[in-house]
């Protein structure tokens, strides 16, 4: 069929200083699931990301800056835009919260939460984190000193300073969302992924849910949407920013033909937002919550959290200047792992894609299309006598040239699709990374066993062998090309073309590794090879720093 529309997102991101490769981070995960589901002609996609521009954290960056907030948004979203479009981050839609359709999306979700009876008036207060745009609750402070030495309370979770805020407020009934949050997530276990943040969320739904402070006095914060018919309050940031994933599909019109087909991607900081917050705020507004949220941890350098205030934030752009754009794209998602947080240094980009990419990867099809033991330049015939399909080959003595090695190396390419869909599908893309480099280094082992260029192409039962010891390194290629397209798009294609892989033949539904093997015909056989356009993918040099 048609497949299904589906709306996949980035966080939108604060647009009160530069991107930093966390940002980056959250942003290439989706798009790598964007991508993959685009080969997997799964149905129409969105791929949503933009800029929060509202709130106390952006006015007071503004006036630190000596700027307006609707300069300072202006620039940093156009800095966002720029990272993201360098990295290439296939977005379909960008939305700036300062957009007058995301502000009438906004006054028109906050009226379906009023008319549904969601919120009251009353007398609030509590330690506010600006940093973190809300309130906390004792349980998360920490008493510590201020650069005066003066006794002050700090946020647990990011160490930045609280203070006392007293006034009138909008309130919503968070409290009594309770046992429907519940619910949804006992009937959705696949809703948050990976699940030790699943566990994590229902842990939360155990302890208190106080009712959440939806808006702030207009005389405290003027940057941001007044709350329709009280122009003395303004929305609170985090409600405004929600709403992105709905105004970008259209809402209050159109959302319906997305809506609630959608799969945020965030970081852990912001989890509590979208998986506490955001479902009960949908609810109350008669929404169905987004159907899963994928969550990942944050990249710390050398041990310590990335900070402007430690001066060691690490900037992408000078990153995709230094190890190309796919470079950095496959460091990021080979080494980032959703469930924990992962260290950065830059010995250690030049370390894993010059050996995976540039050696093991380029290496390989470097090696296997040399015109010496490839002089036609074409995609060679696989020779069933060379390599008959045998069921149980730990039990059989080979009967062709083929050795138990190689029977088991073309079971685990064979099954490599598969896994790497399956790891696509629970968030674990650095894992479908780590399978594919294994059966990179698998074919490379194949390769050299065998000795190639020492087989003599003038005798006809050697130049059967060479062949589809050329084929089967082809097809491996064939089916690398195809998986890591999502990941590092432009080697990939580069790949794809140097083996005359048509654009139409990219597809992961149709991807069948060695059809011969299976006694069916191979499209690719005698086919003449793409141009050769040079090494795959360059050697990094040894690094420099790169801090913004
Ligand atoms: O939170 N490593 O925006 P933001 C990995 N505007 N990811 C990191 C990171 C790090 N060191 N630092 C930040 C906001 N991130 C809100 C979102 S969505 C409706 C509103 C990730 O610019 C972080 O976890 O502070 C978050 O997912 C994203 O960058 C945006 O952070």
């Amino acid at each position: 069929g048609p497949g299904r529309r589906l709306l996949l997102s980035t966080p939108i991101f604060y647009a009160n200083g530069p991107p930093h490769i966390g940002h980056l981070y959250s942003a290439l995960l989706a798009d790598a699931l964007h991508r993959h589901r685009g080969l997997r002609a799964a149905g129409p996609g969105r791929l949503s990301t933009g800029t929060d521009e509202h709130g106390l954290k952006i006015q007071q960056a503004a006036a630190a800056a000596g700027t307006s907030p609707p300069e300072l948004c202006q620039r940093v979203s156009g800095l966002f835009r720029q990272a993201l479009s360098q990295a290439a981050v296939s977005f379909t839609d960008f939305t700036r919260t300062s957009e007058p359709r995301h502000q009438r999306a906004v006054r028109h979700f906050w009226g379906a939460l009023r008319d549904g009876g969601a919120l009251y008036k009353g007398s609030y207060e509590g330690w506010y984190c600006t940093p973190e745009e809300c309130f906390l609750p004792e349980s998360q402070l920490a008493e510590r000193r201020d650069a005066q030495g003066r006794p002050c309370k700090v946020s647990l979770e990011s160490g930045h300073q609280v203070h006392w805020t007293k006034e009138e407020n909008y309130m919503f009934r968070l409290s009594a969302f309770r046992d429907p949050l519940q619910k949804w997530l006992r009937d959705n276990p696949r809703a948050i992924s990976p699940d030790p943040f699943y566990q994590r969320v229902l842990r939360w739904l155990e302890e208190d849910l106080p009712d959440l402070s939806v808006s702030r006095e207009r005389s405290r914060l003027q940057w941001g949407i007044p709350v329709p018919s009280d122009s003395t309050q303004t929305i609170y940031v985090w409600v405004d920013a929600l709403v992105n994933y709905l105004s970008v599909v259209g809402y209050p019109e159109t959302h319906g033909e997305w809506w609630p087909a959608a799969h945020h991607v965030v970081g852990k900081d912001i989890l509590k937002f979208h998986a506490v917050y955001w479902p009960a705020l949908l609810m109350a507004a008669g929404l169905a919550p987004p159907e899963r949220i994928f969550v990942h941890s944050h990249w710390t350098v050398r041990g310590q959290k990335m900070s402007k205030s430690l001066g060691n934030v690490i900037d992408p752009f000078a990153c995709i200047g230094q190890y190309t754009v796919d470079g950095f794209r496959y460091f990021l998602l080979r080494q980032g792992v959703p469930e924990r947080d992962c260290d950065y240094y830059d010995e250690k980009v030049v370390k894993v894609v010059n050996s995976e990419l540039a050696d093991a990867l380029g290496g390989l099809l470097n090696r296997s299309t040399a015109l010496s033991i490839n002089p036609s330049n074409t995609y060679p015939c696989f020779s069933e006598s060379c390599f008959p399909k045998i069921l149980d080959y730990r039990e059989t003595k080979a009967v062709g040239r083929a050795s138990a090695e190689d029977y088991e190396f073309v079971a685990s390419v064979a099954s490599l699709p598969l896994q790497v869909a399956s790891y696509f599908e629970g968030f674990q893309i650095y894992k479908a990374l780590e399978c594919v480099a294994l059966c990179v280094r698998q074919t490379n082992s194949f390769f050299q066993r065998h000795r190639p260029w020492k087989l003599n192409q003038q005798d006809p039962a050697e130049k059967l062998w060479l062949d589809t010891i050329i084929h089967v390194t082809l097809e491996c290629l064939r089916v690398y090309g195809t998986l890591l397209q999502p990941v590092i798009p432009h080697t990939a294609d580069k790949l794809l073309s140097r083996l005359a892989v048509e654009p139409e033949e990219r597809g992961l539904s149709s991807l069948t590794f060695l059809p011969r093997y299976n006694g069916k015909p191979c499209p690719f056989e005698g086919r003449q090879l793409g141009p050769d356009t040079g090494i795959l993918f360059h050697r990094l040099e040894k690094s420099r720093q790169h801090q913004i």
